[in-house]
């Protein structure tokens, strides 16, 4: 080879990239369309990413859960549904692979992970018992309040500043925890929520060394401990990656070793194990199960089918498996942060350090002349769709609701719009489509006006709150 020869970049920079550990055998046309139809569109959602109908979307980034691609394995085994009401084969290798890959003892499937929520929240909750957890999620915190509890949120305080480094932001802050199980008093506890990653933090995660002093306290006062094991997969790999003494073991040993200090865990399938739909609850206590196990039949579904399909059963089951090989964890994170450090490298305010799942836009910091009343955060995910068509959700204070007694919105610290990215679904370049748009918005955003809610739904009012320009 002469000096003159060219060379790739790889050879010039040693430079040696990521790619996702799968090829693309089936595609889906996405849909374009002209700023005046993005208009009319935003419109007529009343300014709600929520109310827009998905063919009015290019890039969708409203939510990781349930939409991202199953493998050809997955579709393979949607064939080998047995949809007998009782008993059927592909429970037990659901069963099977929760038992191997969670391990946890007692296995109920539900239809979604709001339905485990609601079932866990009814067994487990007396009235006017307090849940301590890490930052409230919408759903598990409505379901703990329906059943009679009071949420207490005991996350460590970096997790509601945007721009701390703290490397497990969803870690509890065991000195608020202990306050207040001698305050109320540990029978007035009805248990320990637990998120790993913690989604309205920025898919944040909890490290080992926290869950094991958790758990000593929680022993210590004989109360339960239960996780929220949507992104637990995720959570792994920051555990692998920040944590000493994790660096060789497998995102499936951390994954089993993490969920082995906990009393049981509740999950949306939907996102860590490539489901299109699906969720399930399980639990170590006999006892306990045998209670869930009667209220399944009530609210889900025979124990074995849980609301669920048989063959959503397999493709759950296939999902798993694939879930915790650490290459597909690797390339989907590694996905989610490439986007987050083209945005960082432009200076676009984002919570920090990027977590699991998600970019998420500090809209405080994006639009400072806007009050957290006039909505920054929803604000933003219009201004993206309008700019681009590209589809985010809103995660501040519409998000936040109403406190059940006073009546008062809750006013979060956190007042964010979240780049969602399924998993296994875009490519890098849509991340640099994705990246441009949020510059375009961002460069525009001193002449950006907030927004008015004029319509608010009882119940997890940003489903379907609809608003209007101010
Ligand atoms: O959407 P479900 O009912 O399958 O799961 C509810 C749920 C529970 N826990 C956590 C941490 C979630 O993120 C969650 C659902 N999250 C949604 C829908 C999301 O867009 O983030």
């Amino acid at each position: 080879m002469t000096n003159s020869t060219p060379k790739t970049m790889g050879q010039q920079f040693g430079r040696r990239s990521w790619a996702e550990p799968w090829k693309i055998k089936m595609v889906e046309p996405l849909n374009m369309s002209t700023p005046e139809q993005r208009e009319k569109a935003m419109v007529e959602a009343g300014f709600n990413t929520f109310l827009l109908r998905s063919d009015d979307v290019y890039i969708d980034l409203l939510t990781d859960s349930g939409t991202g691609a199953m493998s050809d394995r997955q579709w393979a085994g949607m064939m080998m549904g047995d949809e007998a009401y009782a008993g059927s084969r592909n429970f037990y290798n659901l069963e099977n692979a929760l038992q191997t890959y969670y391990g946890y003892k007692h296995i109920l499937p539900t239809h979604q992970g709001r339905g485990a929520e609601h079932l866990i929240s009814q067994a487990v909750i007396k009235k006017g018992q307090y849940v301590p957890g890490n930052m409230y999620f919408t759903t598990t915190r409505l379901h703990q309040e329906l059943a009679g509890g009071i949420f207490v949120d005991v996350i460590i305080d970096e997790a509601h500043d945007p721009v701390d480094l703290h490397p497990f932001k969803g870690n509890i802050d065991l000195v608020k925890l202990e306050n207040l199980i001698q305050s109320k008093g540990a029978e007035n506890i009805a248990y320990v929520s637990l998120a790993g990653t913690v989604n309205m933090a920025g898919g944040q995660p909890v490290s080992m060394e926290n869950l094991k002093a958790l758990r000593a306290m929680t022993d210590k006062y004989g109360i339960k401990l239960f996780l929220d094991a949507t992104r637990m997969v995720e959570n792994s790999l920051f555990i692998q990656e920040r944590e000493q003494g994790y660096a060789d073991k497998s995102i499936a040993e951390i994954l089993k070793e993490f969920c082995g200090y906990t009393d049981g865990a509740w999950m949306s399938a939907k996102k860590d194990n490539l489901v299109n739909i699906g969720g399930w609850l399980a639990v170590n206590d006999w006892a306990l199960f045998e209670e869930l196990r009667n209220l399944v039949v009530v609210y889900e579904g025979l124990h074995t089918y849980g609301g669920l399909a048989g063959r959503d059963m397999e493709a759950m089951a296939i999902g798993i498996a694939e879930s915790v090989k650490d290459e597909h964890v690797r390339s989907r994170v590694g996905q989610v942060r490439y986007l987050g450090e083209l945005l960082t490298d432009w200076g676009i305010p984002i919570v920090q350090p990027v977590g699991g799942h998600a970019i998420f836009l500090n809209a405080r910091a994006f639009y400072p002349h806007l009050k957290q009343i006039e909505f920054p955060a929803q604000t933003l995910a219009a201004e993206l769709y309008l700019d681009s068509g590209i589809r985010s959700m809103e995660r501040g204070i519409a998000s936040a609701g109403r406190d059940a007694k006073t009546g008062d919105h809750y006013y979060p610290k956190l007042e964010l719009t979240r780049l969602t990215i399924p998993r296994r679904v875009y490519t890098q370049a849509h991340m640099d489509v994705v990246a441009e748009s949020v510059k375009a918005v961002y460069d525009a955003r001193e002449s950006t006006s907030g927004l008015k809610m004029v319509y608010e739904p009882k119940y997890l009012r940003f489903f379907q709150a609809r608003f209007e320009r101010l």
